[in-house]
């Protein structure tokens, strides 16, 4: 076990309160914005912003710091078609029966079904795995914390930078996805948990009309 070690506070700005509600207003301007995308363009995307992106991830907090992810950036056509293939057979036995009525019923405002073109279209897709242990290269095994926690959060940074960066994306997950350890040969204590699909919208890209619930209905002080 290392020894615990502190350095200053590096990279800090401390904002007026007048910036750090000008920061702040832009910041949710800025996500309000963001719209969840299914009809994607082939447009070509400079493979930088994704990697940038993914280095905004790996900076979420995160149970103990292990950073317990791994985030594949698939381009190549003949993956994205195996996925493709494969994520349409599971989400045809989801629409075909084995999801309940409750959440067939629940998509219906989003316009979902089995097809998944975008897996194909889109000229990224980055999975998001879990690493639900760590794996030293002896083989032998050390524990991860909070998991989803830490992961959730960096896909959220992922997807705001995407976003800031000019770019649709579609946090889609096909269940079960079991399918993209075997696809993108991950080890086995690796987890998809997304499949982020990522690129410009289509120009004739629809999106349902749908809205976010009133501030006052999820926000409360005590
Ligand atoms: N995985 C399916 C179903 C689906 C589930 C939820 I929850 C969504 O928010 C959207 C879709 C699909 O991708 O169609």
């Amino acid at each position: 076990m290392s020894k615990q070690e502190f350095v200053p506070l590096e990279g800090y700005e401390r904002h007026s309160e007048k910036d750090m509600i000008i920061e702040a207003e832009e910041f949710a301007d800025l996500m309000k914005r963001r719209r969840t995308v299914r009809d994607f363009s082939s447009d070509p995307v400079p493979k930088v912003v994704i990697e940038e992106s993914i280095r905004a991830a790996a900076t979420a907090p995160n149970g103990a710091n292990m950073q317990p992810w791994h985030f594949v950036i698939v381009e190549d056509a003949d993956i994205k078609r195996q996925i493709r293939v494969a994520a349409e057979e599971e989400e045809k036995a989801f629409y075909d029966g084995r999801a309940t009525p409750e959440w067939i019923e629940a998509l219906a405002p989003l316009g979902t079904d089995w097809r998944k073109p975008f897996l194909e279209t889109a000229p990224y897709l980055i999975v998001v795995f879990q690493q639900n242990y760590g794996l030293r290269p002896d083989g032998s095994r050390f524990k991860h914390y909070y998991i989803q926690e830490s992961v959730g959060i960096a896909a959220g940074f992922l997807i705001a930078c995407l976003h800031k960066a000019g770019l649709a994306t579609l946090t889609h997950t096909p269940s079960p996805m079991g399918f993209l350890r075997d696809i993108l040969k991950r080890p086995k204590n690796e987890k998809a948990v997304m499949i982020l699909v990522v690129g410009h919208p289509d120009e004739n890209a629809q999106v349902p009309n749908i809205t976010k619930k009133r501030f006052v209905d999820i926000c409360s002080t005590i």
